[in-house]
């Protein structure tokens, strides 16, 4: 197992790269849209009008500037797992079924097929309307840390999406007087259906996998949409749609473990068993949908430590980064929470092949 960090666009640079590799850290996730534009980044569920921010202006990522990400990241001694999460730009009429998604299509698939001669062996992507939305912050998580609730505090989650809005994103200006978004369930799988049919050959032939993270807040609607990924099960629909490796799982664990019902260790150790794992969102929680708060990674719902005997005994050699993480009470907040992370995830990766392969005691 290989211990990963994910970056935000404005992350992307040298001394943070350093701060990586001093981590312990071999393998970087990037995220290259621009969600805050400026923004505070701590306002997530703000005006529900707003949402993040402002994409309208994301042109498609290029080859030189993703080979250059990757030059830059192996400068350091680092590689780059994956890009996390398209651009509600790129692709918001593949989402919403409009006029210009036979154009988006063409768009995505040349940001593979650029993915995978840069060597960019991932893209991560959440198939979702309303995106993540209705959260609050909060000093929910121990010794009062800054960190992120649903079902706590004042959120808004009824809110309709607004003209030029997917993803909790603005992709254009609002045309006054449209209607807001509707469609069903159905619906939603038949796009995500034809989106996997389109993009998948070319996933192959790139040698990209395609990762697909499941839906936080995992409720059943959001902002008067269906959600997809709302049940471990549906991640198994979603591998079936597509029989292919390339079909994969950017697995949330915060994410598995806020859905309703079930056993965690049980869907954890099928999916790895798959060999779909795109790569692994290793984050904790406490409490499930209607209500629950993210933790620190010692000190949620989850044993982590448990987790990763499963991923060792099920032979998973990807990727794990921290995902989201409380923040610490001193100057560097964000960097302080992510080295605690870092440090207990590599403690467990570091104990659990010590120990060798083994079936748990859970199984039994
Ligand atoms: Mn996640």
């Amino acid at each position: 197992m290989k211990i990963g960090l994910g970056f935000y666009r404005e992350q992307l640079h040298r001394d943070n790269f350093r701060f990586a590799v001093q981590a312990g850290v071999s393998h970087v996730v990037a995220h290259l849209t621009n969600y805050f534009a400026g923004r505070d980044p701590k306002i997530f569920s703000g005006d529900p009008r707003q949402g993040w921010g402002d994409c309208s202006s994301d042109t498609l990522w290029t080859h030189d500037e993703l080979s250059s990400l990757v030059a830059a990241l192996k400068a350091e001694g680092l590689e780059l797992a994956a890009l996390e999460n398209f651009s509600p730009k790129f692709w918001y009429d593949v989402l919403l079924d409009g006029p210009e998604r036979a154009a988006q299509i063409e768009g995505l698939k040349q940001l593979i097929r650029d993915a995978g001669r840069a060597g960019i062996p991932c893209i991560g992507y959440n198939f979702s309307i309303a995106g993540v939305y209705g959260w609050t912050r909060g000093p929910y998580a121990r010794g009062g840390a800054n960190s992120v609730g649903y079902g706590v505090g004042e959120a808004e989650t009824e809110a309709p999406i607004p003209d030029g809005m997917v993803w909790n994103m603005r992709y254009r200006p609002e045309r006054p007087g449209t209607a807001p978004v509707s469609l069903s369930d159905d619906e939603l799988w038949e796009r995500l259906q034809r989106f996997l049919a389109d993009v998948i050959p070319v996933a192959e032939e790139a040698g990209v996998t395609l990762a697909a993270h499941p839906d936080d807040p995992p409720v059943d609607l959001l902002r008067g949409t269906p959600r997809l990924v709302n049940r471990p099960e549906k991640y198994d629909r979603l591998m079936s749609l597509v029989p292919s490796p390339r079909n994969g799982l950017e697995l949330c664990l915060g994410s598995l473990q806020e859905m309703p019902g079930g056993d965690i260790y049980e869907h954890v150790r099928r999916f790895a068993r798959s060999g779909r794992i795109g790569y692994i969102h290793f984050r904790n929680v406490k409490g499930k949908v209607p209500r629950y708060v993210e933790s620190f990674v010692d000190d949620g719902d989850i044993d982590m430590a448990e987790i990763v005997r499963i991923l060792r005994d099920e032979g998973y050699d990807g990727v794990l980064i921290p995902d989201h993480t409380p923040e610490m009470s001193c100057e560097a907040s964000w960097h302080a929470g992510k080295a605690y992370a870092l440090g207990y995830m590599k403690a467990l990766v570091q104990n659990a092949h010590a120990l060798g392969p083994q079936r748990t005691a859970r199984v039994a």
